[in-house]
C-alpha cells in the first residue's frame, strides 16, 4: 500500500531530515514543510518531492499546505518547554490548523508525533499504559494532550483518524539513564509509521514510540492492532551511559519520566 501524496511537517527539523528520504518508500509523492527559513536550508527537492515553506501559525497558509495530500505525518512544532506564548501558536493553534485542513481536504490519516511528556509526571518506577490519566510536565506536554483530544475530536465528530505516537526519545544515541527507557531508533520509528499509516481502522490510537529497550516505563497494550514488533534495543549505548558521571539520586532527570522538562520554568514574569 501507498498513498498518491504524503505531507510530512517539521521535514526540516531533526527527526524530519532523517525521515525524509525514508518516505519515498510510503507515498509516490511527498511534500516536506516547516518554517521557509528552515525549509530553504533543508536542501532542494528530489523528484518525488516538493518543498514548502508554511508557518503552522496560519490558517490559511496550512490549508493550502494540506491541499491534495492523502496523509499527514504531523512533526513540525515547538519541541521542547517554552513559554506559553510561543507554544500556543505552533502546536496549539498549529494542531488546529491541521485537523481544520484535514476535514475539509478530506484527508484519512494524521500520524501525530505526540509526546512522551503527556504523562511526564510520573515516576520512573511506574509503568503506565495509553489509559492511563495523562500528567504533562510542562506547556509543551499541555500542547501534546492538547493535540491528542484534538485527534479523539476529529475522529468521533468528523471520522478523520489519527495515530498519537508518544514518541519517547528519538535521537542517534541514548546518551543518558533515562533515555536507555526511552530511546527510539530510525528504523523502529519508520517501522512504526508504516504501520500507523497503513493498519486499517485505527480511529485514534494513542502508542508510545520507543525500541525493544530492555527496561521501559510503557505498556502499549491498547495499540496492539498496530503489530508494532520493534527490533532495535538501548541495551548497546548501556555501557557508554554508566561510565559517565551520573545525576543525584533525587535529581527529576533520575525519578521522573519527563525528566528535567518537569523543572523546566517559570516563564513569563509580568
Ligand atoms: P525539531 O525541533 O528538531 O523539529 C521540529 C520542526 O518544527 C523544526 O524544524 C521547526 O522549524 C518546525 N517548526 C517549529 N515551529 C513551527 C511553526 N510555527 N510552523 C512550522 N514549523 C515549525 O524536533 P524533532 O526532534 O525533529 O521532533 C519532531 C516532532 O516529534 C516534534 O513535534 C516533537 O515535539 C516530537 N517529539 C520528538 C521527540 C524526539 O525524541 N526527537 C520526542 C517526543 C516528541
Ligand atoms: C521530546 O518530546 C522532545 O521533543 C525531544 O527533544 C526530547 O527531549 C524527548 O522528548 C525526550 O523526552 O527525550
Amino acid at each position: 500500500a501507498r498513498f498518491s501524496r504524503l505531507l510530512l511537517t517539521g521535514a526540516a527539523g531533526g527527526v524530519g531530515k532523517q525521515l525524509r528520504p525514508r518516505l519515498a518508500s510510503f507515498a509516490d509523492s511527498v511534500r516536506l514543510a516547516d518554517l521557509a527559513s528552515a525549509m530553504e536550508a533543508a536542501g532542494p527537492a528530489a523528484p518525488h518531492e516538493q518543498v514548502l515553506g508554511c508557518d503552522l501559525a496560519d490558517r490559511v497558509a496550512v490549508d493550502a499546505m494540506v491541499a491534495g495530500c492523502e496523509a499527514i505525518i504531523h512533526l513540525g512544532g515547538v519541541s521542547v518547554e517554552r513559554p506559553f506564548e510561543e507554544i500556543l501558536e505552533a502546536n496549539i493553534k498549529g494542531v488546529f490548523h491541521i485537523y481544520e485542513a484535514a476535514r475539509r481536504h478530506g484527508v484519512k490519516r494524521v500520524i501525530f508525533a505526540s509526546s512522551n511528556h503527556v504523562t511526564g509526571f510520573y515516576r520512573q518506577d511506574q509503568r503506565i499504559n495509553a489509559h492511563d490519566l495523562r500528567r504533562p510536565d510542562g506547556y509543551y506536554g499541555l500542547s501534546k494532550s492538547y493535540g491528542e483530544d484534538m485527534a479523539q475530536f476529529y475522529f468521533d465528530r468528523y471520522g478523520v483518524e489519527t495515530v498519537s505516537i508518544r514518541i519517547g526519545s528519538i535521537f542517534p544515541e541514548a546518551t543518558n539513564r533515562r533515555m536507555l527507557a526511552s530511546w527510539m531508533s530510525m528504523d523502529d520509528f519508520e517501522q512504526l509509521l508504516r504501520r500507523s499509516l497503513f493498519t486499517p481502522d485505527v480511529g485514534h490510537t494513542v502508542v508510545y514510540g520507543m525500541s525493544a529497550n530492555a527496561h521501559t516505563w510503557w505498556d502499549n497494550r491498547y495499540a496492539a492492532h498496530l503489530g508494532y514488533a520493534p527490533k532495535d534495543s538501548s541495551e548497546i549505548f548501556r555501557a557508554k551511559v554508566e561510565a559517565q558521571p551520573q545525576p543525584a539520586p533525587d535529581d527529576p532527570v533520575a525519578t521522573l519520566q519527563g525528566g528535567a522538562f518537569t523543572a523546566a520554568g517559570p516563564f513569563d514574569p509580568l
